[in-house]
């Protein structure tokens, strides 16, 4: 075994992933087989970065605090993916693994998905898996849904795929970050971990809400409008088709028994002043994920208004500016 240490940057869904496919009988639900596609923006600043290797035990820490439990089984459950792909059958050399996170953890800013991302990368790369990037989004699909997308930069899609064991589940690169010069804005409403964990919400949804087979029936032409609408890079399009993405996600979600209600009041003062703002010709489409927080895309030349404008609106707490982001990358050392 080696050492590796990985950079994956998180991703934001223009169209949303929420919900898993229902568990075909006989077989584990350990594929994390998503009900829907998605299509997201890699983010530049926000960002994990991972290294693992050898060690007398296995042993998981994150921002330099041990973390035992918890987020650490779902760590070496997934290392243990990575060495079961490799074709192994007996017991996977004990890891060390040391993670950092820049950006918050668990509140609905994807961490699972640069964590994941980055995990998978570093941790192929220290247990010598030889896999096509393909291949190293799918089984980072295992460990998060929205992790898959994670490992490319720029504009991606995960397909949601049709085939019982996932094999045409996987994402891929539409257009790199470069691409297109919009902006993303995080506008921070709380402080603060989400109350429901993303898996355990989505679970609840596809079990009781009854809006959410008209939910997973509307994604396709959601998934083939925003993709069009990116590739002519049509900023209102897009925007339209995020926005109601987005709005039937959460209708989904408040419709599920007991409710799932992610936005506070500060979440629905910043989507009416992004309204307002549209009407008075400042463009700026806003997204909302498993957290309080909104997400607005926008032109470059259009951020630093917008930025400002929202920094106004009473309780927001701080915005940061975000760029599309670079490919995951993976060092490895002998
Ligand atoms: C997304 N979210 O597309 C959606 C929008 C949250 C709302 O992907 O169960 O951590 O690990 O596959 O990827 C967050 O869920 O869930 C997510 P699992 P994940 O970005």
């Amino acid at each position: 075994m080696r050492s590796a240490r990985a950079i994956a940057h998180s991703n934001i869904a223009l169209v949303k992933y929420w919900g898993k496919r229902a568990a075909v009988a006989g077989q584990t639900d350990d594929l994390n087989l998503p009900a829907v596609g998605s299509l997201s923006m890699t983010l530049d600043s926000l960002r994990s970065e991972t290294q693992v290797g050898p060690s007398p035990a296995d042993v998981f820490t994150l921002n330099g605090e041990a973390i035992e439990g918890g987020m650490a089984t779902k760590v070496f459950r997934h290392l243990d993916r990575i060495w079961t792909a490799r074709g192994e059958k007996g017991a996977r050399p004990p890891c060390a693994v040391d993670s950092i996170n820049h950006l918050p953890t668990s509140a609905g800013l994807a961490s699972s998905a640069s964590g994941f991302a980055a995990l998978t990368l570093a941790g192929a790369g220290a247990l010598e898996l030889e896999a096509s990037t393909a291949t190293l989004s799918a089984l980072a699909r295992r460990g998060s849904g929205s992790a898959s997308r994670s490992l490319w930069g720029g504009f991606v899609r995960l397909d949601r795929g049709e085939l019982a064991d996932g094999s045409d589940c996987v994402a891929r690169q539409l257009f790199p970050a470069d691409y297109w010069d919009v902006r993303l804005l995080v506008v921070h409403t709380a402080r603060g971990k989400k109350a429901v964990g993303s898996t355990a919400g989505m679970e609840e949804s596809r079990a009781t809400s009854p809006y959410f087979d008209a939910w997973v029936a509307t994604s396709e032409a959601d998934l083939a409008a925003g993709e069009a609408a990116l590739a002519a890079r049509d900023l209102a399009t897009l925007g339209a088709v995020m926005e109601q993405s987005m709005f039937k996600m959460h209708a989904c979600m408040l419709a599920t028994r007991p409710p799932i209600l992610y936005w506070n009041g500060v979440t629905l003062e910043v989507l009416r002043a992004l309204w307002e703002a549209r009407q008075a010709g400042i463009e700026g489409y806003g997204t909302s994920d498993a957290g309080p927080h909104v997400k607005v895309l926008c032109a470059s030349e259009t951020a630093p208004k917008l930025e400002a404008l929202l920094r106004g609106v009473p309780g927001v707490l701080a915005v940061d500016t975000v760029r599309p982001g670079p490919d995951a990358q993976v060092e490895v050392s002998p």
